[in-house]
């Protein structure tokens, strides 16, 4: 075994990675990412400390939530990026533990912890230790697996603090959130029922951080609307971005303004297609291909240079890997990466250049999708939606947001929405949606059949859509609602996504296409007996299930 991994839903044989990843990821860059997120931790608990003594510093929060992102599945698979970032982070530690002797702190029995006092010399030594302080490290299998579950929640906050961070909006009790749940990650001392409790306070906080999101995207960029995208192509030359990232999104729009070339979105950028601030351009062209997986052939197709905002991307082949960038915490050794500028802003003038040089896009598929359903908008339909589960016209809604994946069991998806009723509609977020918005599932009334409420984020819209309803309809419980949640997850965000629903009182979710492989047997039970949680099974069988038949 040359590395251990096991956060995301394609882990080898559903138990772990161990040589390389299913992502791609090499066992270096597995264990480096280890080491970062344990060089975190101590940092976490130095700052905790250093907040008592009300030293607070804004680069500390922000180096926190950008290292815990870079490790999100199918970020960064760059070595020289973590080798980077962990001197960095012992660097951050060594500053703290100073200023916290200068505040008179003792920080000797803080030493004590291995993770607040080790020590390196060379790249080697960092190389060396990286084995050692993964996930195994904590031998205990239900603590590792509830450790692992606020590790990766926590990643999931940090992935939308951070993107929510670039539009200038933060929540100091994230921040500080993160903090102490990542320095609980470190106490030999927390008792199973402790972190049980932990891990639903994470959910407490993903909600928050969405809802942060929600906010920064909304009041930057207009609450999100119908809008009818095109999947076809236009004549131009263009760049294909993807990713979560909005403010990357605009300042794209902004410099390709006038230049001759088009803008697409790939994947999760989908949505950014439904905000009212990025329609006035008439270059921002429709949505090329499908979720993240596909990009080994949608970005040979496209011809043009494609920008990676975030996560999911896929380690590039050699026939298009001269036109993928890279930019925020994304990365991948020799991809050229595009870095914020000192007025925070980014310059892209090279991809513009490099898409002059390219043909346009090969057109894959025509057609229109609709999407833009995020809680402002479906709540202006709201009488509409109300009279029509009142008339009987819509019997059930299907929450079936997450991700999309490689994997082939995936498929239940598609035949699973095909095979509902015609009186269901799916309320869907995040790349899941690739699966089934292009069915032409049809509409109740000019209510479609498939509402997109967004990225995967803007889970956080279709629970604040349950909410409203149950105090519509005059419920007392979320659970009384005619909604069933059938949800796909693959990487860290869906975890919290999960976790934040949990929080909110959902009970009874599906959860696939298998469950994750970081759960314990008895932390799986606890989430089966406490929430209902179950996995998937046929889509025969959780039809009837789910519509009581
Ligand atoms: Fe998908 Fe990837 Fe948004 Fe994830 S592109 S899988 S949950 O990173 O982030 O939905
Ligand atoms: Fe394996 Fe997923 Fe980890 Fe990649 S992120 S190494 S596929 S468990």
């Amino acid at each position: 075994m040359s590395m251990f991994c096991f956060q995301c839903q394609e882990t080898l044989g559903n138990k772990g990675c161990t040589r390389i990843g299913v992502c791609g990821k090499t066992s270096d860059v597995a264990n480096l990412q280890d080491l970062l997120i344990y060089s975190l931790k101590a940092i976490a608990v130095l700052n905790l400390k250093a907040r008592e003594k009300g030293i607070n510093r804004e680069e500390t929060d922000k180096f926190l939530i950008e290292g815990l992102f870079s490790t999100v599945t199918n970020v960064n698979f760059d070595k020289k990026f973590f080798l980077e970032k962990i001197k960095e982070a012992v660097a951050v530690r060594d500053g703290l533990k100073a200023e916290l002797r200068k505040a008179g702190v003792d920080v000797a029995g803080l030493e004590k912890m291995p993770a607040v006092s080790w020590t390196y010399g060379s790249d080697s030594d960092l190389e060396a230790l990286a084995p050692k302080v993964g996930v195994l490290a904590t031998a205990d299998e239900d603590k590792r697996s509830l450790r692992e579950l606020v590790t990766y929640g926590l990643k999931g906050i940090s992935a939308y603090a951070f993107h929510a961070y670039q539009l200038g909006f933060k929540d100091e009790a994230i921040f500080r959130f993160v903090e102490k749940a990542l320095a609980a990650t470190l106490d030999e001392a927390m008792s199973v029922d402790e972190y049980v409790a932990l891990v639903l306070e994470t959910g407490k906080h993903g909600v928050e951080t969405m809802a942060l999101l929600d906010k920064a995207n909304t009041s930057t960029y207009g609450h999100p609307e119908i809008t009818k995208v095109d999947i076809g192509v236009r004549n131009n030359p263009g760049i294909l971005i993807s990713g979560h990232d909005l403010k990357d999104m605009e300042e794209l729009l902004e410099q390709t303004a006038g230049s001759g070339v088009d803008v697409y979105t790939h994947g999760e950028m989908l949505p950014a297609q439904y905000y009212p601030a990025f329609k006035k351009y008439p270059h921002f062209a429709g949505n090329y291909g499908s979720s993240w997986w596909l990009q080994y052939k949608e970005f040979e197709t496209f011809n043009g240079p494609v920008l990676m905002t975030s996560n999911c991307l896929v380690p590039p082949r050699e026939s298009y890997k001269d036109r993928v960038y890279t930019t925020g915490v994304v990365g991948f050794s020799g991809l050229k990466h595009i870095p914020e500028g000192p007025d925070g802003k980014k310059d892209f003038s090279e991809i513009i250049a490099h898409a002059k040089r390219c043909q346009p896009p090969v057109e894959l598929e025509k057609g229109e999708i609709v999407g833009g359903f995020a809680h402002h908008q479906v709540m202006q339909l709201a009488d509409k939606v109300v009279g029509a589960v009142k008339s009987g016209a819509i019997r059930r809604f299907f929450v079936m947001a997450g991700c999309d994946g490689r994997m082939k069991n995936r498929e239940y998806y598609t035949e699973f929405a095909k095979a509902l009723p015609k009186d269901t509609v799916i309320l869907t977020a995040g790349c899941a949606k690739y699966r089934y918005n292009k069915l032409g599932l049809g509409d109740i009334g000019g209510i479609p059949r498939v509402l997109d409420a967004g990225q995967c984020n803007d889970s956080y819209s279709l629970a604040v859509i349950a909410l409203k309803l149950k105090d519509v309809f005059g419920l007392d419980d979320v659970n009384k609602l005619p909604i069933s949640y059938n949800i796909a997850w693959y990487e860290q965000k869906a975890v919290i996504v999960l976790l934040a629903l949990l929080s909110l009182g959902v009970k009874d979710i599906h959860l696939g296409p298998t469950l994750p492989a970081f759960l314990s047997p008895n932390v799986g039970k606890v989430l089966v007996e406490k929430f209902g949680i179950a996995g998937v099974g046929t889509v025969e069988d959780d039809l009837k299930l789910f519509l009581g038949e």
